[in-house]
């Protein structure tokens, strides 16, 4: 069985995640369904990312240890996943036991084989990003990335031969151009980073408490970045006493990630992996952010925002399925998009109610009433307008394995609603309505209603990964099986089956009453 590994990024630990953040492991989870429906054996994998001064400033602050401080927030985390819908195989903490024990295994292979030495660093550091600086690369004399400040420091550290590595990944770029998208990353990490050529990277703390001790020199510890990167190959067991899964799903399929981490995942990531002699994952996708009001409202960042982006407010009240929906369909893949509630509202009635959710509730009804909710047989249907629907449905469904293939949720869903919105105008076409008033036309009947109930059934087939509980709900109405899913068969129910009611899908919101309404929720 072919395998698939997928991954979000570690996160930061917060019990402020906004749909913002949610953006990366909503994809992964449509991208990690999507494959598992096409038969593979898919492991998905999320987690959070615990070490750094940061996290232990913030529990000393709330006068906490640093583990007590962080067990809530991640069970917050999960809860927020478990809203949401995703699917997850494992949960990676790094400051699982598992966990810090291969990183130090890890870090103590990379200085045996001669790629970490120890030295003094001297620069500039951002204790927010948890991340070096050179003087050049400050923006304004702060952080490039928060835009906050940065401290001089120098003291005794082990360093990460990167500069040995700009060869190999000039090389790795020029050769295969796919391993990093969309390609506007590629020309930044090549002209920002390896054409002025890489300098080592000081990959160890003694200021640092909170985080992976260095084994054979414990006043050291192990950068966050190191340990956190690691996470992809010791969730799976690398070095540990089963690596069972690892043989099994590395390398990654896709490492899927916001486009301010590409330079680690990018330049860093596939150094330490050849350094370490293992394949390297087979794509970095560096996507855009979901904007609010301009700003991508991460927590190194506090904006003042009017706007509702509390997934915690919008699941309960709009479902999670909606939540999904603006999060994958709004941001053209790759790229930024924005976010405002009223935009959600607007593509709840626009594309939910009006298009999907009203398209079930008028075949379902006219099925009722002209076949007692009965699977009609088709027959001789040589209307133009069925051929239209059958040719929509058949090239959208082959456009959204295409999109997938390249992970692009957006044009995905714009594909698999075009195919509900062409049914919803083989409606208009064909009116169903007038041809059931003369009994002559009782097959033509017939063959309309069953060429809308297929097109329901393979846009809701695709659907199911994006939207698993609405169109999950129709496929169980359809009496629909995951058989279907592979087959590009535009007839794949069963004649003489009953479909069962759904009720209303997405009832049509009042913009201006639930934009009201949430400014008092907010
Ligand atoms: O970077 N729009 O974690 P993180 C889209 N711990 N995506 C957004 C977003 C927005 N407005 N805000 C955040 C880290 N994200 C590291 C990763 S991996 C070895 C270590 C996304 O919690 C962001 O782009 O800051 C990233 O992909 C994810 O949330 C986690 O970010």
């Amino acid at each position: 069985m072919e395998k698939f590994y997928i991954t979000t990024p570690i996160y930061y630990p917060s019990n402020k995640l906004t749909l913002g953040n949610c953006y990366t492991t909503v994809i992964c989870d449509a991208v990690a369904r999507f494959n598992r429906k096409q038969g593979k054996e898919v492991f998905f994998l999320t987690g959070t990312d615990e070490h750094g001064q940061k996290i232990s400033q913030a529990a000393a602050k709330q006068g906490k240890s640093e583990i007590e401080y962080l067990d809530e927030i991640i069970a917050d985390t999960k809860n927020l996943w478990e809203l949401l819908g995703i699917t997850y195989d494992k949960f990676i903490r790094t400051t699982d036991d598992y966990h810090v024990a291969a990183v130090q295994k890890i870090f103590k292979m990379l200085y045996d084989k001669g790629y970490i030495y120890k030295g003094h660093y001297k620069g500039l550091y951002c204790t927010p990003c948890e991340a070096f600086w050179t003087e050049s690369q400050l923006v304004n004399g702060k952080c490039p990335d928060c835009g906050r400040e940065v401290s001089a420091g120098e003291e005794e550290a082990y360093f990460f031969k990167l500069s040995a590595f700009t060869d190999k990944l000039s090389k790795l770029y020029k050769d295969n151009p796919e391993f990093l998208q969309p390609q506007t990353r590629v020309n930044e990490m090549v002209n920002n980073f390896l054409k002025p050529g890489l300098d080592d990277l000081c990959v160890t703390r003694t200021s640092v408490k909170w985080g992976v001790p260095v084994d054979f020199d414990p006043k050291h510890t192990i950068y966050v970045w190191i340990d956190a990167l690691s996470n992809y190959l010791t969730a799976i067991g690398y070095l540990s006493d089963n690596e069972e899964n690892f043989k099994k799903y590395w390398p990654a399929n896709v490492h899927i990630i916001g486009k301010e981490i590409v330079r680690f995942h990018a330049i860093i990531w596939p150094a330490i992996l050849m350094a370490l002699d293992l394949p390297l994952p087979k794509k970095v996708f560096g996507h855009g952010w979901m904007l609010f009001g301009g700003d991508k409202l991460s927590k190194s960042k506090t904006v003042g925002t009017v706007e509702c982006i509390d997934p915690r407010i919008l699941v309960p009240e709009y479902s999670a399925d909606a939540v999904r929906y603006i999060l994958l369909r709004e941001i053209p893949f790759g790229s930024d998009g924005n976010y405002t509630t009223e935009i959600f509202l607007s593509r709840f009635n626009s594309d939910l109610s009006n298009n999907y959710g009203n398209l079930i509730s008028r075949t379902f009804s006219m099925l009722k009433k002209y076949f007692g909710s009965i699977v009609p047989e088709v027959k001789e249907d040589n209307l133009e307008a069925s051929g239209t629907l059958k040719q929509v449905v058949a090239s959208e469904r082959a456009n959204v394995f295409k999109y997938m293939e390249n992970f692009d949720v957006s044009k995905s869903l714009i594909s698999i609603f075009n195919i509900f919105s062409q049914a919803n105008k083989y409606i208009e076409q064909t009116e169903p309505w007038a041809v059931s008033k003369d009994p002559a036309r009782e097959q033509e009947l017939k063959n309309i209603m069953r060429n809308l109930l297929e097109a329901i059934r393979v846009g809701s087939e695709l659907l199911e990964a994006f939207l698993p509980s609405c169109s999950g709900k129709v496929l169980e109405a359809l009496g629909c099986n995951a058989q279907h899913f592979g087959s590009d068969d535009f007839y794949g129910l069963e004649e003489g089956s009953e479909v069962k009611p759904v009720g209303i899908l997405f009832p049509r919101l009042d913009i201006t009453a639930e934009l009201d309404k949430l400014s008092k929720l907010n």
